[in-house]
């Protein structure tokens, strides 16, 4: 059974794909949060942005998930620290303790700029929408470096918003559900022959905004489609007057500074 760690495991994806790959994988969980590891996966305590811990927790595995990471767009510092020093961190540590593959989240929001009337596949050239979506751009380049010049095999997933339902209009195009995430790790960790991939993290959604034929032609086949929840999402639905986030696939991160943090919802951020 194959060792895989998970940073950011007590992160929103993070949770769902340790419950989803439990039992298939031997699972390490990382996070600089304090988290009870389920029954059969370890839980090591790290703070990526220290090159130590890096080093400390990617020894002797078989591939890397990285999670780990300010997820949504803020303050610069922020992700200057989660994002860029975090990834570098992580992919050189992989490299020094010679793990060959890493499985890095990037974001809609590498390419959050495509007007929802597009329809964009693993080619295009990167707009993304934010500070964050720059952020996500980096690890893109950085994993392209790591694959070109080490010869790491690197597998970039574009994710949309993982969830167990789509919350609103524009999730219904890029909706992801954690048993389709699942399956997308999966592909990333297993697949014998990966160099360097770019696919999209969403399900078969009916109002998909994205080509991800290079996700199928390596075996996937999503099982979810957000369309089953489209009426009622669509009911909910209210128009923002944002005309610019409304009109981009990146929805609210093209026009605000500052987007509500998951991870720490009660507390007040400095800039
Ligand atoms: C992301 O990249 C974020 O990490 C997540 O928190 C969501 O905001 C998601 O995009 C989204 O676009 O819904």
């Amino acid at each position: 059974m194959k060792t895989v760690l998970i940073t950011g495991a007590a992160g929103d994806i993070g949770t769902h794909l340790h419950r989803e790959l439990a039992g298939k994988y031997k699972l390490r969980l990382s996070d600089k949060r304090p988290l009870k590891p389920p029954k059969g996966q370890t839980f090591v305590k790290a703070d990526v942005s220290k090159m130590a811990d890096a080093l400390r927790i990617t020894k002797g595995v078989d591939a890397i998930v990285h999670l780990g990471g300010y997820s949504v767009e803020g303050p610069w510092t922020s992700i200057l620290q989660a994002n860029i020093i975090g990834c570098y961190n992580v992919f050189e540590a992989a490299r020094r303790n010679g793990v060959r593959r890493i499985l890095f989240p990037t974001s809609n929001h590498a390419v959050g700029f495509y007007r929802r009337d597009q329809t964009i596949d693993h080619r295009v050239y990167i707009k993304p929408d934010s500070r964050y979506g720059v952020s996500k751009v980096f690890g893109e380049a950085l994993g392209s470096l790591y694959a070109d010049k080490y010869g790491m095999e690197i597998f970039m997933m574009r994710i949309g918003n993982v969830n167990l339902r789509p919350i609103d209009k524009r999730r219904l195009s890029i909706w992801f559900s954690p048993r389709d995430l699942a399956q997308l790790v999966s592909i990333g960790i297993d697949h014998p022959d990966i160099k360097f991939e770019i696919v999209y993290g969403i399900s078969r959604n009916t109002r998909a905004w994205y080509d991800n034929s290079n996700a199928f032609r390596l075996g996937y086949h999503p099982q979810d489609d957000s369309e089953v929840y489209a009426a009622e999402v669509l009911e909910r639905e209210k128009t923002s007057g944002d005309v610019i986030a409304e009109a981009h696939q990146g929805g609210t991160f093209c026009t605000a500074e500052d987007v509500a943090n998951p991870a720490a919802p009660t507390r007040k951020r400095k800039r």
